[in-house]
């Protein structure tokens, strides 16, 4: 069994290039649920969403998020009644959001509402959320001002940080509310037990991955199998940029530098081999000289072929 850690977009493509790489064995992916959020009423999981959509052949191609053919309707009701809907839920989407809610109240859990998701979209990959628990992306984050009153600073809902401020303030610190009550699922340790690799896919590693490592006990397995030669995290960094989302301004203000160096530093201990593209073969040997392993290859999944070999490439990297 192959463990995939992963966030949204990046890691579903990854993902997909797993599934299409004609590995004869299952394939886990443990999602990061820090972005979950209840909005009008529904319990919202985008990044388990983002998986399942892309998995499913569903996913729109254009945002990365969100189905293909979708309608609006209920948000165009909202702005109808003075409402401001500026998290975007398309028609169809909210369907799987009033399904997932509902089987939560009658007392499902996570793990088993996924699960019955995934297999009524005939998704062929066991998807797991990191935990049954609640946790919650909080971000301390710098607001310009209205009216030149000194900028504002205000702890958001990490949605409110990424689509209604469109990921644009300075970051000052994230934190992952109720991190210390929440258990990994039983289902995810097992996996990161018995997997023969574990994979860190290309996502955010502060809000994406910084969520599962922070559950209790995940680094200290993740370690203890990462000493085996287990673990291979792939930099969502390429040539000091973000594929995608607030990656570098984030390293930048927590970490004051945003290369793949700064991203091997923070997998430092969890991991036995970093994979970088190849625009940064230049850092393979300064990571080396950190302590860590490192190899280089084609990162960047332009089409479903680049994403398959990236997830051969990772599955046989040591
Ligand atoms: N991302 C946006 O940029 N704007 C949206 O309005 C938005 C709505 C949305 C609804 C459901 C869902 O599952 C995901 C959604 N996303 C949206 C994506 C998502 O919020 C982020 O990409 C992730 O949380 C970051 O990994």
């Amino acid at each position: 069994m192959i463990a995939v850690l992963a966030g949204g977009v990046g890691a579903a493509k990854f993902l997909r290039g797993l599934t299409n790489a004609g590995l004869q064995e299952e394939i886990v992916a443990i999602v990061n649920t820090g972005d979950d959020w209840v909005h009008y009423g529904l319990h919202i999981s985008p990044d388990l969403d983002t998986i399942v959509y892309t998995l499913a052949n569903l996913v729109n191609p254009e945002t990365g998020w969100g189905l293909q053919d979708e309608s609006f309707h209920a948000r165009a009701s909202l702005q109808r009644l003075g409402d401001d809907p500026w998290f975007t839920l398309g028609d169809r989407d909210i369907g799987l959001h009033m399904f997932r809610t509902q089987r939560l109240a009658e007392g499902a859990s996570l793990t088993q509402v996924t699960a019955e998701i995934v297999q009524h979209l005939n998704v062929d990959l066991t998807v797991l959320p990191m935990t049954n628990d609640e946790v919650a992306t909080k971000v301390l984050a710098q607001l310009p001002s209205k009216e030149n009153q000194g900028d504002q600073i205000v702890e958001l809902d990490f949605q409110e940080y990424f689509v209604r401020y469109h990921h644009q303030p300075r970051v000052l610190r994230v934190r992952y509310d109720h991190i210390n009550t929440a258990k990994p699922s039983s289902d995810v340790t097992r996996a990161l037990d018995t997997a023969r690799r574990i994979i860190i896919a290309p996502s955010n590693p502060i809000l994406s991955i910084g969520p599962i490592l922070a559950l209790r006990g995940i680094s200290d397995q993740l370690q203890r199998r990462a000493s085996e030669g287990a673990v291979v995290a792939i930099s969502p960094i390429i040539a000091g940029e973000a594929v995608k989302g607030p990656l570098a301004e984030i390293l930048d203000s927590l970490m004051t530098q945003h290369d793949a160096r700064t991203v091997a530093q923070l997998y430092q201990e969890v991991a036995s081999v970093f994979i970088v593209d190849t625009a940064d073969a230049h850092l393979v040997e300064s990571i080396r000289a950190g302590g860590l392993a490192c190899l280089s290859t084609q990162t960047l999944m332009t089409d479903l072929d680049a994403a398959v070999n990236l997830a051969q490439f990772a599955v046989g990297a040591r």
